[in-house]
This record gives structure tokens, C-alpha cells and sequence, in this order.
């Protein structure tokens, strides 16, 4: 069954020029892009994103570095799309992942991870609805 996520390629991996790459890796997968955009987010959108982290001790880090600089937010269709982007960054922590993974092969520090995908079909729901309420 198709589903949709959210993606995020952060301000890391715009900086290192590596959008191009996450592009090419997702669409190679077989994925579908949806939506796709370029922007800077203000510190209410990106605490909202990653309000299930508030409590924890890197929150503010979280949120300063991901409002930093633009970031592209994207969304991809097609069969088990979440899982499927999940594989396709490798673990949140980059020494941790695999080579030919995007984190694997363009990160060395958890803070700065190249990516973020949606982690279940609720997240995926409810971070589509933040960043293009318009897909609704
Ligand atoms: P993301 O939400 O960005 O896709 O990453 P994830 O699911 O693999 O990891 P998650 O547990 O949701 O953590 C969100 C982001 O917080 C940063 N983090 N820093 N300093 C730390 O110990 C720490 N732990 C997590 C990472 O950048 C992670 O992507
Ligand atoms: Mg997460």
C-alpha cells in the first residue's frame, strides 16, 4: 500500500551540497516526490516538529540548528515509503551507520545528520500537515 513521509534534507546537508544526492537516492529508490521546498524555519515550526524531543537535553541544539540555515522539506509517496527513507538514511547516529547509506556516507556527528525522515504513519500524518497543510 502507497503512504507518504516527510523528509528533510537539514541544514548540513544543504551546506555540503548533498540535496542533489538525497534527491537522486530517494527517486532511484522508486519513491515519488509530492512536494519539495526550500526554507528557513522559524523557531515555533521547529519546536512543533520535534515536540516529542522537548523534554530531552539536546532540544535547544535541536531546534538552533535546524533553524540555522534553510533546509528542504520534501515529501515521498509509494510503498512503504517511511520504512523505505528510514533505510535509505541509516541510523541517527552516522558512525553508527552503514556505508551507502546517506548518514553513513556524508555524516560524522549525531547533531548533524544530514536527514530527517518521518519514523511511523502518525508522525509521517501529523509533519506533512506542518510543512504543506496544502497536501491535507
Ligand atoms: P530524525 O527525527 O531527525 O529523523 O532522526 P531520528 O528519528 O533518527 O532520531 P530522533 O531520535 O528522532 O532524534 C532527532 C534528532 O535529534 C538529534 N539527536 N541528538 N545529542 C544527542 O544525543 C542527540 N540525539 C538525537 C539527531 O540529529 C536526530 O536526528
Ligand atoms: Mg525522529
Amino acid at each position: 500500500m502507497s503512504e507518504r513521509t516527510l523528509i528533510l534534507v537539514k541544514p548540513d546537508g544543504v551546506r555540503k551540497g548533498v540535496v542533489g544526492e538525497v534527491v537522486a537516492r530517494i527517486e532511484r529508490k522508486g519513491l515519488k516526490l509530492v512536494a519539495l521546498e526550500l526554507r528557513t524555519l522559524t523557531t515555533a515550526v521547529a519546536e512543533e516538529h520535534y515536540a516529542e524531543h522537548s523534554a530531552r537535553p539536546f532540544f535547544g541544539e535541536l531546534v538552533e540548528f535546524i533553524t540555522s540555515a534553510p533546509l528542504v522539506a520534501l515529501v515521498a509517496e509509494g510503498p512503504h515509503a517511511i520504512k523505505a527513507f528510514r533505510g535509505l538514511a541509516g541510523a541517527t547516529n552516522p558512525v553508527e551507520a552503514g556505508p551507502g547509506t546517506i548518514r553513513g556516507d556524508f555524516a560524522l556527528e549525531i547533531g548533524e545528520n544530514i536527514v530527517h525522515g518521518s519514523d511511523s504513519p502518525e508522525s509521517a500524518a501529523r509533519e506533512i500537515k506542518i510543512f504543506f497543510p496544502e497536501l491535507g
